[in-house]
């Protein structure tokens, strides 16, 4: 499948502090992608300078440094067709405030600085946000689901 892609979504530490991670993965469950790897871990500060570098020198750098670091995060790999956009779309804009009510963000949240949950932008950024994350013996690609041929033509 040409556009079978992965994506990289973790429930930031607001998230799992407010115990809503059940709850985002339940959305992506039922949406039909396929998880293919999860973990807790507590981001360190160089782990979050490499994923977040793009932003380096905006105003909000350090803040968004240290409120990944605070508290762990529970980080996963999605799969299935389109699966990059199809994160973004659910999981909302980026200020809550603008995100559309059904979206993770704007039924969940209210501040930018405090957003619940990251997904990556493009294939591209979700392939470098993975390899910060995962290893590749930690991803499980191939599981089969028995009830694929009902999400999927
Ligand atoms: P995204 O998470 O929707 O891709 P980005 O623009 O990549 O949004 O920003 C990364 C993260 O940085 C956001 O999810 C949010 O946590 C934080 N952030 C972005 N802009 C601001 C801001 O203006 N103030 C505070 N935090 C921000
Ligand atoms: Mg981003």
């Amino acid at each position: 499948m040409a556009d079978l892609q992965r994506t990289f979504v973790a429930v930031k530490p607001d998230g799992v502090q407010r115990g809503l991670v059940g709850e985002v993965i339940s959305r992506f469950e039922k949406r039909g992608l396929k998880l293919i790897g999860m973990k807790m871990l507590h981001v360190s500060k160089s782990m979050a300078e490499t994923h977040y570098g793009e932003h380096k020198g905006k105003p909000f750098y350090d803040g968004l440094v240290n409120y990944i670091t605070l508290s762990p995060i529970v980080a996963m790999v999605w799969q299935g067709k389109d699966a990059v956009l199809l994160a973004r779309n659910a999981i909302g804009a980026t200020n809550p405030g603008a995100a559309a009510p059904g979206t993770i963000r704007g039924d969940l949240a209210v501040e930018i600085g405090r957003n619940i949950v990251h997904g990556s932008d493009s294939p591209e950024s979700a392939e470098r946000e993975i390899k910060i994350f995962f290893q590749d013996s930690e991803l499980l690609p191939d599981w089969k689901r028995t009830h694929q041929n009902w999400i999927s033509e």
